[in-house]
């Protein structure tokens, strides 16, 4: 017999991205220290005491069972790790499900790419919504000087896998390089379906 659960409603600001009586999941740079493509800058800051709040994620999580979805937002901060803006970790999803993002404020670059080694970026602004297919790992970078605001709806059945990202990296890196925002191939990425050579250029 189905189970039915009770229907809610939440309050977003949608000025910040906070949602009412959620504690945020909070990501700073010490956990994505084995992420960001400057390893050195990373160490120094680490180092020295200086370890700045990357992201926050406001979720409303329901039970893990196919039917059921999961929402919530992300509140990604400006800044870069040497040339390399802030970015989210990044995931494939453990069971291939779809996902959507609506951006309500900032300027950003989405990354998409699949195991095979195909990859996708899309600009962000407010207004933009993104569909992630089943079979692509996403992140999004956050380029401009406000915050990057989303608010994301996917399967609570889907499961994050961040260990794949964490192995490989993404294949394409967005850096601030002579005053201009780039996208530049990840000269460490390591593809998944193939055997990584050291500095292999993607
Ligand atoms: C989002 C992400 C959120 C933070 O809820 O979890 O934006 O990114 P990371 O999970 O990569 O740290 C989502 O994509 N859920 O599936
Ligand atoms: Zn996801």
């Amino acid at each position: 017999m189905t189970k039915y659960f009770s229907s809610f409603a939440i309050s977003v600001d949608y000025s910040n991205g906070k949602i009412s009586g959620i504690a945020p999941i909070q990501r700073h740079l010490v956990d994505l220290k084995n992420h960001f493509f400057d390893r050195k800058v990373v160490e120094e800051m680490l180092s020295s005491g200086l370890n700045p709040l990357i992201y926050e994620v406001y979720e409303a999580f329901q039970p893990s069972e196919p039917g059921h979805l999961n929402f919530g937002t992300t509140v990604l901060n400006p800044g870069k790790i040497g040339e390399e803006y802030f970015f989210t970790k990044g995931h494939h999803h453990v069971r291939d499900c779809g996902e959507t993002y609506s951006f309500f404020k900032g300027k950003g670059i989405f990354l998409l790419q699949t195991k095979n080694g195909e990859t996708a970026e899309m600009p962000l602004e407010a207004g933009t919504t993104i569909y992630v297919p089943p079979g692509w790992a996403h992140r999004m970078v956050n380029v401009g000087k406000e915050e990057l605001i989303s608010i994301f709806c996917y399967d609570a059945a889907a499961g994050h896998d961040y260990g794949s990202i964490e192995r490989t990296g993404f294949a394409k890196l967005v850096v601030e390089r002579k005053d201009k925002t780039q996208i530049i191939g990840n000269p460490f990425f390591r593809r998944s379906d193939k055997k990584w050579t050291l500095g292999e250029v993607t």
